[in-house]
């Protein structure tokens, strides 16, 4: 099974600040123990802070790859691209955010993902990710 992490734009910065929201892992360590956890699933991670290049690898993974969980941080509330891009590719997506956004600031409520999505994942921490890997197997 064919699985990709995308994250978006500040999450490179993930363990380094705002530990009390984001914990103090860094992504690329949590990466690692993900890959062992699952190493029967073929999984790779990609991270960008720019809104056309995560397009770009929707567009290049989404109709070969099994899964996607896509955590697009902040264009989740404000990209309508992102969105198109998850409406027009077959790979089902999984969206998911680190922390509650459903206890967070209004703006953050709004996904323009979770209607192309086949689900979404919120508030479990990075646990998350290793509950998306397991929705898909
Ligand atoms: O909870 C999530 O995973 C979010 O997608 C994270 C985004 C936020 O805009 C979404 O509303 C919810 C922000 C990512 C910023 O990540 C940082 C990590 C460490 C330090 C600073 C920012």
């Amino acid at each position: 099974m064919k699985l990709i992490i995308i994250n978006g734009p500040n999450l490179n910065l993930l363990g380094k600040r705002e530990p009390e929201i984001y914990g103090s892992k860094t992504f690329a360590d949590f990466f690692e123990e993900l890959k062992s956890k699952f190493n029967n699933i073929d999984l790779s991670y990609f991270q960008s802070n720019i809104e056309g290049e995560i397009i770009d690898k929707l567009h290049e993974v989404g109709f070969e790859y099994d899964g996607i969980i896509l955590n697009a941080a902040a264009y989740t509330h404000t990209s309508v691209g992102i969105g198109d891009a998850v409406k027009g590719i077959t790979t089902p997506v999984v969206e998911l955010h680190i922390s509650n956004v459903h206890a967070r600031e209004d703006f953050r409520h709004h996904s323009f993902i979770a209607p192309a999505a086949k689900g979404v994942l919120f508030g479990f921490g990075l646990k998350g990710y290793e509950l998306a890997i397991q929705s898909f197997i």
